[in-house]
Order: C-alpha cells, then structure tokens, then sequence
C-alpha cells in the first residue's frame, strides 16, 4: 500500500500514472497548492522542498519526494517499465534527466509566464516559449527513429507525457512536432494513463490535439 500525497499537476500525475500502470494498491491524499498545504508541517516531514508528490511505502515505511526518484523507487519495487538490459537502462535515465532538468523546469516558466502573467514580462515570455519549442524539437527528432523515447514505454515517457499534455497552456501547435503527436495520442489513450490523469481530482480528461 503506499500512499501518495499529490495535486493537479504533471509533477503530480507522473506518480498516479506510474501507479496505475504498475497495478500497486494506493491511497491519493491532496495536498491543494493553491492554499498552501504543501507547507503543513505533516507534509514537509517527508518533502522538505515543500513540492508535491511524495510518497510513503507503508510496506517499509519509506518516504520519497522528487517524482523522477519516485518513479525510479516504484520501477525497482515492481520491475516494470525500466529495463534491466543496461543500454537500455542508462538510456532511461538519460531521459528521465533530460525531462526532470529541463522539460519541467522550463515549461514550468512558460505556463507562468505566458500562462498566468501573460505581458507582464515579455523577455521572459520570450525566452521560455523559444526554450520550450527548442526541448519540443528534440523530443520529436528523437521519437522519429523510435516508438518511445528510450526502449520499450519506460518511466522516462511516463515523466514527459504529463507536462506536454499541458501543450495548449504553452501555445503550442502539436502538428509543427509530429511524431511527439503520435507518441503523446497513443500514452493517452492508455486506459492506466486516462485513470492517474484524474488524480487526485476530475478536472476533466486528457487534452486531445
Ligand atoms: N522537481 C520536483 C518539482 C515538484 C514541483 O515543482 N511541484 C509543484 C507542483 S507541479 C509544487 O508542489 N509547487 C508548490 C510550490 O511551489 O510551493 C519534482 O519533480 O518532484
């Protein structure tokens, strides 16, 4: 059983969906970030950086924050979806890096940008959007020689997928990148996928382009 504290979000949903694919028994505990939860004291004990998800393995009591550790934990704990064959292996973590050093970080700023401060800070805008167009270009040419971005559907799909489906909040046109289009339509429809989009709350279902 493990319970997962988690909102609304991609760095949210990477968790959900990584549980619903592997089958583990789960309980979802919100922790809203529009009011502030993320500071209670019960949460910080197990995420000191103050940012969901996290965490607890009630079959250890171990806690983890950081999604991109979590999804590598729930991997090892059920040997699914992170190959054991090592090229395959490093080269999920190399994407698994590349989307937790810089697909989050970055489309984080433009979803603050140019989605909740659209003209306050036109540089920024700028800058973001280029960047954000720049990590979809190489997430494409990278799906234009394979099915998933390292081997088989691995945790590094599962870590991308929830920030580009926020691909209308980046202004982004899906079919300038056409094989991140075809690779995202068929994670989405991915019954486990469809589930761990909706936790902790139905806001709706995954954006289609
Ligand atoms: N690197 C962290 C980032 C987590 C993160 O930024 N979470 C956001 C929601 S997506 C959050 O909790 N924000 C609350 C805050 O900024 O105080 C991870 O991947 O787990």
């Amino acid at each position: 059983m493990i319970d997962l504290y988690t909102w609304s979000t991609p760095n949210g949903r990477k968790v959900s969906i990584m549980l619903e694919e592997c089958g583990l028994e789960y309980a979802a505990h919100p922790i809203d970030i529009n009011k502030n939860e993320q500071f209670q004291p019960h949460f910080l004990k197990i995420s000191p950086n103050n940012r969901i998800p996290a965490i607890i393995d009630r079959d250890n009591d171990r806690s983890l924050f950081e999604s991109g550790a979590i999804l590598m934990y729930l991997a090892e704990k059920t040997g699914k979806f992170w190959s054991k064959q090592e090229d395959a292996h490093w080269r999920t973590v190399e994407w698994l890096m590349w989307q937790m050093g810089g697909v989050g970080p970055m489309l984080g700023q433009v979803h603050h940008f140019v989605k909740y401060n659209k003209g306050k800070a036109p540089y920024a805008e700028e800058r973001y959007l280029k960047e954000a167009h720049r990590l979809y270009g190489v997430l494409d040419r990278r799906l234009a020689q394979r099915e998933f971005v390292a081997d088989d559907y691995s945790i590094a799909d599962i870590a991308i997928w929830p920030w580009i489906s926020r691909f209308e909040w980046q202004t982004i046109d899906m079919n300038q990148y056409p094989n991140v289009k075809r690779w995202y339509v068929a994670i989405a429809n991915r019954p486990a996928v469809k589930k761990g989009y909706k936790v902790p709350k139905d806001v709706g279902e995954v954006p289609m382009p």
